[in-house]
């Protein structure tokens, strides 16, 4: 088993990021050889600052280690320091058709039909596709949003093998049964998103106690007063749920009972002292981490060990395509 994951380091990672993806990749370590990327060529398909990048592109890498991932067992690196990744998305955006990236939601819902839109934004399923492929990884733990890129990245690799003979692995998606589409508290309408306008939206892994009490407390439910998994007619109170069971380890009918006959006020206290639990010693360890040296050896080392695995199959790629 062989698992490759990435992040875009555009902000602080929130809970929907972590319940939906970077808690499996803890877990993975234990049982695959594993790969976990900080994607800087992915974020800038939006504007970024420059300046700001390389420190958000660190603080992730922090993030990383401060929830448990342990670089002697996984890989941790900066695609940009992987070289492989733009050239391998150069000869795939040969073999990707124009057609599927058209139907590609993200690139629709982010450029909004805009010729202002970059280039790269329409190309960036193929990038994420090369940072796949390299690692002729067999699974890909992701939220529930990423579905449509990974079922490109298959039908990419389907599509080569078939073409210039087999050199990829056709990865399998892995999406959590429970906690893949985090909502936004303020809205349980979208999903918990770092771009979003108002700090209100999510509880990003950072955020102190205070923070989070408070963004609970005005996390948006309804006025049943009953705790029931209904996100038909009850998504606020719905999607707290799942954040409670994911973060307790509990599951969500085991939470019904616990709160039944109990009022909203009650349950979110709860859940505030449970988020503070997870949360506290994340951000603890971020901040001794984010100010250490070790961080840029790791990096680098990472990179390195990532860059012998994807060059291997580059060379792979360019023999079957016939480019010197
Ligand atoms: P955002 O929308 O929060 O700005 P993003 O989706 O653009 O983030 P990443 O930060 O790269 O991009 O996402 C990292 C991982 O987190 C991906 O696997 C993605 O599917 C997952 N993820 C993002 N938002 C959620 C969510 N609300 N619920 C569950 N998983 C999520
Ligand atoms: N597109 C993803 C980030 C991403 C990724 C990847 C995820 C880039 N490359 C490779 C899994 C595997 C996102 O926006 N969340």
């Amino acid at each position: 088993m062989r698992v490759l994951s990435g992040v875009q380091p555009t902000g602080v990672l929130h809970l929907g990021n972590y319940l939906g993806a970077v808690k499996q990749f803890v877990k993975l370590q234990d049982q695959a050889e594993c790969y976990f990327s900080i994607v800087n060529l992915h974020a800038i398909t939006i504007p970024q600052n420059p300046q700001v990048l390389m420190e958000k592109t660190r603080d992730v890498a922090a993030i990383y280690l401060a929830v448990g991932l342990d670089p002697k067992k996984a890989t941790i690196f900066v695609q940009s320091q992987v070289k492989a990744h733009a050239e391998a998305a150069w000869l795939l955006q040969c073999v990707a058709r124009v057609g599927e990236l058209n139907r590609m939601i993200q690139f629709k819902e982010k450029g909004k039909g805009s010729d202002s839109a970059v280039a790269g934004l329409y190309t960036y399923p193929v990038l994420q596709a090369a940072d796949i492929l390299l690692y002729q990884a067999t699974h890909v733990p992701v939220g529930d949003d990423q579905k449509q890129h990974l079922e490109l990245t298959r039908d990419i690799a389907e599509r080569f093998n078939r073409d210039y003979g087999e050199v990829f692995t056709v990865p399998a998606i892995l999406v959590n049964e429970v906690g893949a589409r985090i909502m936004a508290l303020d809205n349980p309408e979208v999903k918990m998103s770092k771009s979003a306008e108002s700090e209100y939206n999510y509880i990003t892994l950072l955020d102190d106690p205070k923070k989070i009490e408070k963004k609970l407390k005005r996390a948006v439910t309804d006025s049943e007063n009953v705790i029931r998994y209904d996100p038909e007619t009850k998504p606020g109170i719905s999607n707290l749920l799942v954040i409670y069971s994911q973060l307790a380890d509990l599951s969500v009918r085991e939470l019904e009972k616990k709160y039944e006959g109990v009022g909203y006020g009650r349950f979110k206290k709860d859940l505030i002292e449970v988020t503070v639990d997870t949360l506290t010693p994340i951000r603890e360890r971020y901040h001794e981490i984010r100010s250490s040296e070790e961080l840029d050896r790791i990096l680098r080392e990472g990179a390195e060990r990532a860059s012998g695995v994807a060059e291997q199959t580059l060379c792979r790629m360019k023999e079957a395509m016939g480019i010197l």
